[in-house]
């Protein structure tokens, strides 16, 4: 079945989707395998033989109330079943004990659109869909408007246990960011946020891509999410933050060299 399902078991969101998949899959198959049957017995009892005359029959109330209610009985089966579900798909559920500690000072608000855990408390990543790659900007910036924070390119690495909000933006073009084995797909789109979440039990890699075409290099936009435990998840962070700092300071000093020897060689008109 499992080709058949949707990918699971990186996120509890993902869980639920493919838990949800799988109750109305099996819904789905009893109905095709009783409605198929019925059309093969017919087909084979009322085959064509030499003088047999077709019964005319005009309608039959008590089974047409039959099939209308029962449709109608499955539909709302499958609407509760969702709507049941809906909830632990849309609402993140807090940070596992082994999870990285947040400040509470995180994410400080919610919206119609980004569910928090219960507890208020999710590391805030924002992805940034750009032809043709995905940046992801986590939290820590150097200075107070913003500025500074550090980033990655392609790969997002988070913590493990740990409830992830992400905010997906577009820095041009429509693009979805989708890792199936975490959930569900959301698009970013210029000028808008979406919002996901997702909480990744175990260490490891999991692979996705831009799943909305956005020009010639779409194929090339994919996504690698790398889990590690909360303390290597610190240690990464902070590295970053050097290499970031440190490649920011040389390309300063690079400037300043360029800017003397631009001044230098200015000759002023006469
Ligand atoms: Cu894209």
């Amino acid at each position: 079945m499992a080709f058949f399902t949707p990918q699971s078991g990186g996120s509890p969101n993902a869980d639920e989707i493919a838990s949800l998949y799988r109750i109305i899959l099996y819904i789905a198959l009893v109905i095709f395998v009783a409605v198929e049957g019925a059309l093969g017995y017919a087909l084979w009892k009322f085959r064509k033989r030499k003088g047999a005359v077709a019964a005319q029959i005009r309608g039959n109330t008590r089974l047409e109330i039959a099939w209308t209610v029962g449709a109608a009985v499955i539909l709302v089966v499958l609407a509760v079943l969702t709507f049941v579900k809906l909830s632990a798909i849309q609402d993140p559920s807090n940070s596992g004990p082994e999870g990285a500690q947040l400040a509470s000072d995180g994410v400080l608000y919610a919206s119609a659109q980004r569910h928090l855990p219960p507890n208020g408390k999710a590391l805030d990543i924002t992805a940034v869909g750009r032809q043709y790659i995905w940046q992801y900007v986590y939290p820590g910036a150097a200075e107070a408007d913003g500025l500074g924070a550090p980033y990655s390119y392609e790969e997002l690495v988070v913590p493990t246990e740990t409830t992830v909000s992400l905010d997906v933006v577009s820095a041009d073009v429509v693009h979805s960011w989708w890792v199936p084995e975490l959930g569900g797909k959301v698009q970013a789109v210029p000028g808008y946020h979406s919002y996901t979440w997702f909480k990744i039990p175990k260490p490891g890699i999991y692979r996705g891509q831009c799943a909305n075409l956005c020009g010639r290099g779409h194929a090339r936009m994919i996504i690698t999410v790398k889990a590690v435990p909360p303390a290597q998840f610190e240690a990464w962070l902070a590295y970053q933050k050097q290499l970031i700092a440190e490649a920011n300071a040389a390309a300063q000093a690079a400037r300043a060299k360029l800017g003397r020897q631009i001044g230098a060689g200015q000759v002023e008109n006469p």
